[in-house]
C-alpha cells in the first residue's frame, strides 16, 4: 500500500459509538503496519485528532475490521481496535459491542453476506476474545433498513470464567468490588463507597480529582488481579447506585479514564450479569426484576439500556455461567468513501 493511497471504508454509528469499518483485505496484514496506519487514519496521538477522522473521544476513536470467516460457526470475523486519544496506542485487547451493532449491516453492504428478503441474521466471530454473537436486522427487499433495531445475541463464552479472580467479591483500595467479565472486564463498585451519589454527570465525575485518582488506583490494582496485563483501555469501572427512573440500577462507567456518556454494550451485559450473582457488590442496590427472566434496565447518564441475561442454573455456584445474553441497538451508515491517512512524515498543521 503506497503512502498517500486512500482506503475504502464506511463510517458508521454503532449504538452510542462511531467509527470507520474496513474490510480486512484493505488494511495491511502485518499488525504493526496496520496499527501505525490506523493511528494516521484516526489522527492520533493528537488529542483533537484534527488530522484524522477520529472524534477526539474514546467512544469515537474506534475501528472495526471485518472479513469473511473461515469458521463453520461464523459468517464473518470482526476485529475491534480501540485507538488512543492523546496517546499513540491501538489495542485489540477488548471487544466493542456498540460497533458490533454495525458489523452485520456492513457485511451486507460489502457483499460478505447475502441479505434475506425481510430479516437477515449474521453470525459474528469476535476475534478479540474468541466469543461469538448473532446480529439480526431488517433487510426489506435485500437492503439494510437502518431505521430498524439490530438484535444482538451473545452465546455464553466457552471456558472463560465470569469471575476472573475466582471470587464474587474482592477488596481493592479498601473497597468491596466485584470483578466480572461477561464480554467486557469490568469492576463493579458502589458509587456511595467512593463518596459520590452515582447520579452526577460524566463531566462532574471527571472533574472530581479525588475520585479520578481513586479510580485510577482501582484500575491499576484490578488490571493485575484480573490478569489483564497492561491493556490500556481495561478494565471498565462501573459505579452503581439505586435506580432513579424505574430501572434496575443506576450506572456511571469509567472506560477507564473518561466517564462513558452511556454504557458500553458488553460492559452493560457484564454489569447486568453481576447483578444476578448472589453476594456481588451492588446487587443489593438493584430493584427486583419485574418478572422472572425480565430484562434488567441499566440507567446511565443519557438514558437506559435493557439487557436480557440468563444464568445457567446447572453451573456450580463458585463458577457461574450464563446461558445467553442479548440486547437491542441501532446502527446507521453515515458515510461511504475513501479515507486518506496522514502521511507518516507531515509538516505541522
Ligand atoms: O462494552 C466503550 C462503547 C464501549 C464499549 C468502552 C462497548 C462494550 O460504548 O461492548 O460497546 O467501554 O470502551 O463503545
Amino acid at each position: 500500500m503506497s503512502e498517500g493511497a486512500g482506503i475504502p471504508c464506511i463510517l458508521m454509528r454503532g449504538g452510542t459509538s462511531k467509527g470507520p469499518y474496513f474490510l480486512a483485505r484493505d488494511l495491511p496484514a502485518d499488525r504493526e503496519a496496520r496499527d501505525e496506519l490506523v493511528l494516521r487514519v484516526m489522527g492520533s496521538p493528537d488529542p483533537r485528532q484534527i488530522d484524522g477522522i477520529g472524534g477526539a473521544h474514546p467512544l469515537t476513536s474506534k475501528v472495526a475490521v471485518v472479513s469473511c470467516s473461515a469458521r463453520e460457526d461464523a459468517d464473518v470475523d470482526y476485529l475491534f481496535l480501540q485507538v488512543g486519544v492523546g496517546e499513540a496506542f491501538v489495542t485489540d485487547k477488548q471487544n466493542c459491542g456498540n460497533l458490533l451493532a454495525g458489523v452485520g449491516p456492513f457485511a451486507v453492504e460489502r457483499g460478505l453476506v447475502a441479505a434475506a428478503e425481510e430479516r437477515t441474521s449474521v453470525r459474528i466471530h469476535l476475534v478479540n476474545t474468541g466469543e461469538s454473537a448473532t446480529a439480526t436486522f431488517a433487510t426489506p427487499g435485500g437492503c439494510v433498513d437502518y431505521a430498524e433495531p439490530v438484535l444482538l445475541a451473545f452465546a455464553s463464552p466457552e471456558g472463560k470464567p465470569l469471575l476472573p479472580t475466582g471470587r464474587v467479591r474482592d477488596e481493592i483500595d479498601g473497597l468491596p468490588v466485584t470483578c466480572i467479565d461477561n464480554g467486557m472486564p469490568t469492576v463493579v463498585v458502589r458509587a456511595g463507597d467512593l463518596g459520590v451519589t452515582g447520579y452526577e454527570t460524566p463531566a462532574e465525575l471527571e472533574a472530581d480529582e479525588r475520585l479520578t485518582e481513586r479510580i485510577s488506583r482501582i484500575r491499576t490494582a484490578a488490571l493485575e488481579l484480573m490478569g489483564l496485563g497492561d491493556a490500556p483501555s481495561l478494565p471498565k469501572i462501573s459505579l452503581l447506585a439505586p435506580p432513579r427512573d424505574g430501572g434496575t440500577v443506576s450506572t456511571r462507567t469509567f472506560i477507564p479514564v473518561r466517564c462513558h456518556e452511556a454504557i458500553g454494550v458488553l460492559g452493560a451485559v457484564s454489569v447486568a450479569t453481576a447483578l444476578l450473582l448472589p453476594g456481588a457488590v451492588g446487587a443489593e442496590l438493584a430493584a427486583p426484576r419485574t418478572a422472572p427472566g425480565a430484562p434488567l434496565r441499566l440507567e446511565h447518564p443519557t438514558g437506559a439500556v435493557d439487557v436480557s441475561v440468563e444464568l445457567d442454573p446447572d453451573a456450580p455456584a463458585d463458577r457461574p455461567r450464563t446461558r445467553r445474553a442479548g440486547l437491542v441497538r441501532t446502527a446507521r451508515k453515515l458515510f461511504e468513501g475513501t479515507v486518506f491517512p496522514r502521511p507518516s512524515h507531515t509538516a505541522s498543521n
